[in-house]
């Protein structure tokens, strides 16, 4: 069977409104594969073949995201039917039961409606989208704090947990290719020397001093969606909702948003710390979250910024050195790039923060 045959066999079996037309993949995450379905009529839709290596529970990642929707739509009661639609994501079952399809052997699917008229951004290029998706990604918080995260499953256990990706890193050093190792020296180098700061989150965490809330746990910016006028509209990708902690998603969007570059610019000159756009989407973020947040959360946004870089340039260096077998990537040292990129925003950061301190 051809791609364009297989795609529409797959998508025939969710109860669209109407037929496909045509498809294209949508490039976007480096982990599931999405294709935009268009029409006879509208809307389009977006389906997706959702990863199983990595997500070994679909059927429950799936029913998180089903939950969280439904929550969001409950409490949006006074919206307008236009309003919730563009707002929530709605996915669509199949023409059985389920909400998801998946055939013995083969892959994992599901679908949702394609919001018409929105864009994404990968960098960010003006306040103002900053502080719309501060306070995107903080009503989202705002909106799940009353749901009991005891309802959705860890869809990967241990997900953003430092003390983790630490062990993941000791034990790619142990078993990478010495000519990786070599190449990434002066990295691995820099993760020893941030690893004590980079654990106090954890460890706050870890004592129950920082409480446990429903995130989602991957609020790059391009999981925002925007309206033609650059109104926040809708926080999408929520395959890893799941109890967390609020400063990874704080730290997540800061580190895309202000970030003067894309996260695998190779350029490294070109990767700075926009410290505007970090008060612009604090701004942002604080309207809608201020009021729920315990005094020792607040006071520890500004570290949950390097932390979730940190964490990621650990990720990006441990599949490096494991020989990219997790992120998709397109050229050889793309692994080595997205980390050294994300340890110079690091640094652009320590200077940045140090800077806004002494006046
Ligand atoms: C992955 O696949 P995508 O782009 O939604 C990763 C995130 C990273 C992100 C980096 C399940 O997300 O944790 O922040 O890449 N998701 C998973 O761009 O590992
Ligand atoms: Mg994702």
């Amino acid at each position: 069977m051809g791609m364009t045959q297989h795609i529409k066999h797959i998508f025939e079996h969710f109860d669209s409104q109407s037929p496909m037309l045509s498809f294209s993949e949508l490039v976007s995450g480096h982990i599931n594969d999405t294709y935009l379905i268009k029409t006879a009529e509208k809307p389009d839709y977006v389906l997706q073949r959702i990863n199983h290596r990595v997500f070994k529970d679909v059927p429950g990642l799936v029913n998180n995201k089903v939950l969280i929707s439904k929550h969001l739509r409950k409490k949006s009661k006074g919206k307008t039917r236009r309003d919730l639609q563009r707002s929530i994501l709605q996915f669509v079952p199949l023409k059985g039961q389920n909400i998801y399809y998946y055939k013995e052997g083969e892959h994992y699917w599901n679908m949702m409606v394609y919001i018409e008229n929105s864009r994404t951004f990968d960098v960010v290029t003006n306040p103002k989208i900053a502080f719309e998706g501060g306070k995107l990604f903080g009503d989202f918080l705002n909106q799940t704090q009353d749901f009991d995260s005891g309802r959705l499953i860890d869809v990967i256990p241990r997900f953003h947990d430092m003390a983790f990706r630490f062990e993941q890193f000791e034990e790619s050093l142990q078993d990478a290719a010495p000519k990786r190792l070599e190449e990434s020296k002066l990295e691995i180098d820099k993760i020893w020397a941030l690893k004590e700061e980079m654990h106090i989150i954890q460890k706050l965490k870890e004592s129950g001093a920082i409480r446990t809330r429903v995130t989602h746990n991957d609020t790059k910016i391009s999981n925002a969606l925007f309206d033609l006028d650059n109104k926040g509209l809708c926080v999408i990708d929520t395959d890893t909702v799941m109890p967390g902690i609020v400063h990874y998603d704080f730290g997540d969007a800061i580190r895309t948003i202000c970030n003067t570059a894309a996260e695998d610019e190779q350029d490294l000159t070109k990767v700075r710390f926009n410290y505007d756009f970090y008060e612009a989407y604090q701004a942002g973020f604080l309207g809608e979250m201020n009021q729920a947040l315990t005094p020792i959360e607040r006071k520890y946004l500004p570290l949950a910024a390097k932390t979730m870089t940190f964490i990621m340039a650990i990720r990006f260096l441990t599949d490096f050195l494991n020989g990219d077998i997790y992120y998709k990537t397109a050229y050889a040292n793309h692994n080595l790039v997205r980390s050294k990129n994300q340890l110079k925003l690091i640094d652009s950061m320590t200077d940045a923060f140090a800077q806004a301190l002494n006046g």
